[in-house]
């Protein structure tokens, strides 16, 4: 009788291991509701978020490039070539591959929580670099991490662009740093992509933009979570929200309730009213003397800054 009267709770199946549907479903149960960013990563996430590179509004990905573009030779020497170089969060590979010609990398260490989408992407690279030595790794970096010992131990340098560090609260990525730096040789260092303080209106439309991807992105994240803990999330009855937060120097990504609805998963449920939110992600901006600092307290030495004209973005390059 009772799966008569609640026919979809038998049908609830929850993809994730038990700690994920745990820590999901506790972000979900607190007051004000909240998930990790990671869960906005499954291959269709992945994929959104390749697409949000490309779109106008969406600054960073082409002045970053801008950036290397310019300054590549610079950077190149400050790096040194021969390094095994690890991309932290590595999604299509695409940044660190346009790098190669300038760093020529010995062994590429691309990792990234996405595993089949990583495969993917590497597989096709090594077709077009067959003489660097690819080692792909899924691994989930916002936790604790040790690199295998099929990464090379010496010249161990870091590549984290794309101000990937602006996703973790700045007590959190000072933490992330130190286990970067634990990780790196002691002739290693860090090169990062760094997202600056900029106009409200430039970093709400780069968080929301006209045509939606953003949004779908976003929105996307409830799909991914219907998987992993057996939700029934219904997609539309959920609004995007975006916008820059000055007082926290961050953009702020929540997912609204359009209605007053109840999420059921296995083992629980929340009620939401009409206007509550979901947090789902911030991103922080950075001074560029606020973030040398950070590194600073990470245990880096600062060892070179370039940004692109209008200051909006900021590559730096740090020794272990
Ligand atoms: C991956 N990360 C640096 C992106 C950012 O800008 O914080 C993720 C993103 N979220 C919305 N748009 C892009």
């Amino acid at each position: 009788l009772h799966a008569l009267r609640f026919p979809s709770a038998t049908a609830r199946i929850a993809h994730g291991d038990a700690a994920t549907v745990a820590g999901i479903a506790a972000g979900l149960l607190a007051p004000a509701a909240a998930t990790s960013p990671k869960y906005l990563y499954d291959s269709l996430g992945s994929r959104l978020f390749e697409a949000i590179c490309e779109l106008p509004e969406y600054y960073p990905t082409r002045t970053e490039a801008g950036i290397f573009a310019r300054h590549g030779a610079d950077i190149a020497r400050r790096v040194g070539t021969g390094s095994t170089l690890i991309d932290l969060g590595a999604g299509n590979c695409a940044k660190a591959a346009s790098l190669f010609p300038l760093l020529e990398p010995m062994q590429y260490v691309p990792i990234d929580i996405s595993r089949e989408f990583l495969n993917e992407a590497v597989s096709r690279l090594q077709q077009r670099f067959p003489r660097i030595a690819m080692t792909a790794l899924a691994l989930d970096l916002s936790g604790p991490f040790m690199l295998p010992d099929t990464v090379a131990p010496r010249r161990r340098v870091f590549f984290y662009p794309g101000s990937s560090i602006g996703n973790f609260a700045p007590h959190e990525a000072i933490r992330f740093l130190r286990r970067v730096r634990d990780n790196a040789s002691a002739d290693g260092g860090l090169l990062i992509g760094v997202d600056l303080i900029k106009d409200a209106a430039v970093l709400d439309a780069a968080y929301d933009d006209a045509i939606g991807v953003t949004a779908a992105f976003n929105l996307n994240m409830l799909r991914h979570l219907n998987h992993l803990i057996g939700a029934d999330f219904d997609v539309r009855q959920w609004q995007h929200v975006a916008f820059f937060n000055e007082g926290e120097s961050r953009v702020e990504m929540h997912l609204e309730a359009r209605t007053a609805l109840t999420v059921r998963w296995a083992g629980g449920e929340r009620r939401f009213a009409r206007g509550e939110r979901i947090h789902t992600e911030d991103s922080y901006k950075y001074t560029r003397e606020g973030f040398a600092d950070l590194l600073a307290q990470a245990g880096f030495e600062a060892d070179g800054t370039w940004t692109d004209g209008a200051g909006w973005f900021a590559v730096m390059h740090a020794r272990a």
